[in-house]
């Protein structure tokens, strides 16, 4: 069985979404973020990064428990298992690769910045950097939307990158993000949060704060 450690943030949602697409079973650990849960050693020992989403396969490859910590290569891992949402070869395979590594580091790491450096504004702290991240972060939506010109998802199908990119995508507005703008990517984020495995995978944990 699979456990899954998680907050419903836009890493942990990743994780979730994927579990609830994949039909894989599991069941859910609440992390208390704010309690800093995800820095005790009992953690610490099953995700080295001390931050959400994790999971601990005790029927991973040959029987032996395994734990995998980076939401790319839980969605990864969790794509090879149910053998769903990555192709096992060819190009299709490699265009799912360039996606997924593309929301895991320009996507997730911008969305990131932008989210602290706003926060650190409206609670009265520094954001020098703010206008710079919102920059980079209008050339990466900038990316999206060009890559989803004539596609209905990012690799062509959907996939794990589709997964990878739409908890963060889906915070555009925080982000304060002219969605006007990038169409292809409006679209592409009004069709996936139309599935119902997605808006479930939203709430997983569940939380009461609108987000
Ligand atoms: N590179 C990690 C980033 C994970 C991450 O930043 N998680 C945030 C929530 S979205 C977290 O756990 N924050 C709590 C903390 O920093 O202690 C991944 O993709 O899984």
């Amino acid at each position: 069985m699979i456990t899954l450690y998680s907050k419903a943030t836009s890493n942990g949602r990743k994780a979730s979404i994927m579990l609830e697409e994949s039909g894989l079973e599991y069941t859910v650990r609440p992390m208390a973020l704010e309690k800093k849960e995800q820095k005790e050693d009992w953690y610490l020992d099953i995700n080295p990064n001390g931050r959400v989403p994790c999971i601990v396969d005790d029927d991973g490859p040959g029987g032996e428990t395994v734990s995998v910590f980076e939401s790319g290569a839980i969605l990864q891992y969790l794509a090879e298992k149910s053998g769903k949402f990555l192709p096992k070869e060819g190009a299709a395979r490699i265009e799912v690769l360039n996606w997924l590594y593309f929301a895991a580091g320009h996507i997730t790491h911008t969305g990131l910045c932008v989210h602290w450096q706003v926060r650190n504004r409206d609670s009265g702290k520094e954001h020098a950097h703010l206008e710079m991240w919102q920059e980079e972060n209008n050339r990466v939506y900038g990316v999206l939307d060009r890559g989803l010109e004539g596609r209905e998802y990012l690799a062509g199908d959907l996939s794990i990158a589709d997964f990878a990119a739409y908890p963060w995508i889906y915070r555009y507005d925080m982000q304060e993000i002219d969605l006007e703008s990038y169409p292809n990517v409006r679209n592409w984020l009004a069709r996936i949060g139309d599935r119902p495995a997605v808006k479930r995978g939203l709430q997983i944990p569940p939380r009461d704060d609108g987000f």
